[in-house]
């Protein structure tokens, strides 16, 4: 057996005439790899489970149409002793075992075997004449258990079967939680049925003026539950006190003014709700009570960001207010980084897109950190310089900043951080096709900043790996911006 480049301390620097060992261009890379030769084919193979282990093992046939039975050569068990979603991956020319000691762990041991297969075979294996698995022995944990992808929704609305396919684009990247941006300025997506106008006024529309659209609570419950069937827990955001202009043009007795119309502009505006307002505690505590029964995870998010027409004290106040609010609804706050102006009470999270100085305050104060600096988080910006599309303010991220950077920031603790969290907002984002092309393949790259343990990350082998992964993404039908600065392999 081959002990793979990955055991040397220089991930850029492997053995030399290394390179071709990277050919199974795992994204992300697990902690550690080690090659062996030949394979194992898994046409006509059984998968079998031992206890407790048949949603893995189910999943894992459907998807490549393999039968599920006894004493199969794939076996998928649950074994004591591994950490929460650590696995481990035998690959014989006999057999292939996944052991894990959750459900979730087994479910990322799955689709690593699924990355090693050819990328056709990724969404339909039935008719394939020979899936060879290389034999290899991987073992496998995450360095962050917050690995995540947040969509917006508000801007432009996104119908559930657009936000199911990107659900399975995470799952293959083995990132576990998806955060929809509810509310904005332009629109409210989600019922609230004790303030029916949210949706029927406050989403009847978005950017551009066309006609919006909301999730109704069912809607909203079976994508929570297409999520979690692949072991992605949906975070959801109500963002207030700012960014509340779709609720208070449906409900004028939000704000302090006349009613104003809907916002169908581009540009961010931030209006404030009104404070003062003798209905917004009811408007906040019904929200807050209808989206936590939506909610099975720990975390939802109170947004908190850009509410510049507010004054700080009292917004501090009101921030501190929602976090007691949820806090009743049995959730953890998760607030935008300027949050770290009001004192709050651990355990809560500061969502770092802007200013390390709140991000450090907020562990100063007791709370984490979730990471997503916008010069290698945001999506919605610009991929290179000559680009046509996307937005500037913190850009271009190209694939190389989105992969080469470090999330703890200096002085900071790994154990400060929850995670890592990529963002496509959608002012300028309107249809799928769009979505695939800001999000793909940076999010690939964020997966791994997510999940790899530092010292084994690397760009340039990265960017090897990536260029194969993008016969993957291409397999799953997900249009992703071919960087020109990497190789590209496609299906043939
Ligand atoms: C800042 S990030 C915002 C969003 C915009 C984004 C555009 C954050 C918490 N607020 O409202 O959509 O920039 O890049």
């Amino acid at each position: 057996m081959l002990l793979l480049l990955f055991a040397c301390n220089d991930p850029d620097r492997g053995p030399k005439g290394s390179e071709d060992l990277d050919v199974t261009g795992l994204v992300p890379l697990p902690a550690l790899v080690e090659d062996g030769e030949g394979s194992f084919d898994l046409v006509g193979a059984t998968v079998s489970a031992g206890d407790a282990a048949d949603a893995p093992a189910d999943f894992l046939a459907d998807t490549l149409g393999l039968r599920r039975g006894s004493g199969g050569a794939v076996e998928l068990r649950i074994e004591a002793g591994m950490a929460d979603e650590a696995y481990t991956l035998d690959v014989t020319e006999d057999s292939v075992r996944i052991a894990a000691s959750t459900q979730t762990g087994l479910f990322w041991g799955v689709q690593t075997l699924r990355q090693l297969l050819p990328p056709a075979s990724l969404v339909d294996a039935t008719d394939a004449k020979t899936l060879p698995v290389p034999v290899v022995r991987i073992e496998d944990s995450p360095r962050f258990a917050w690995r995540g992808y947040m969509l917006d929704v508000a801007r432009h609305f996104f119908e559930p079967d657009e936000v199911k396919r990107q659900i399975d684009a995470m799952a293959l990247h083995k990132l576990n939680v998806l955060h929809l941006h509810l509310t904005d300025d332009q629109g409210w997506r989600i019922e609230i049925r004790s303030w029916p106008k949210l949706t029927s006024v406050g989403g009847a529309t978005e950017v551009g003026g066309g006609p919006g659209g909301w999730y109704t609570q069912a809607e909203y419950a079976d994508i929570v539950a297409y999520a979690a069937a692949r072991h992605i827990t949906v975070v959801p955001e109500i963002d207030l006190p700012g960014h509340a202009h779709a609720a208070v043009a449906a409900y004028p007795e939000l704000y302090d003014g006349p009613a104003p119309d809907p916002y169908t502009g581009a540009g961010v505006i931030s209006t404030p709700l009104w404070l003062d307002s003798p209905s917004t505690p009811e408007f906040v505590t019904d929200v807050w009570s209808e989206v936590a029964a939506l909610t099975p995870g720990e975390w939802v998010h109170i947004g908190g960001d850009e509410a510049v027409d507010i004054d700080l004290p009292e917004y501090a106040a009101f921030v501190q207010w929602m976090q007691a609010v949820v806090r009743n609804e049995g959730k953890t706050a998760i607030g935008w980084d300027e949050v770290a102006d009001a004192t709050l009470d651990a355990p809560y999270a500061a969502q770092h897109w802007f200013s390390e100085y709140n991000a450090r305050k907020a562990v100063s104060l007791g709370g984490r950190v979730i990471a997503s600096p916008a010069e290698h988080t945001y999506l919605d910006m610009v991929h290179d310089t000559d680009a046509e599309f996307g937005q500037t303010w913190a850009g271009p991220v190209n694939v190389q900043a989105a992969y080469d950077w470090e999330p703890v920031l200096d002085g900071l603790d790994e154990s400060d951080y929850l995670g890592v969290e990529g963002a496509l907002w959608t002012e300028y984002v309107g249809t799928e096709a769009q979505v695939d092309l800001m999000t793909w393949p940076r999010l690939a790259a964020l997966a791994e900043v997510a999940w790899t343990p530092a010292e084994k990350r690397g760009w340039r082998r990265f960017s090897n790996r990536l260029g194969f992964h993008g016969a993957r993404l291409e397999a799953l039908g997900l249009g992703y911006y071919a960087s020109p600065e990497l190789e590209w392999d496609t299906l043939e």
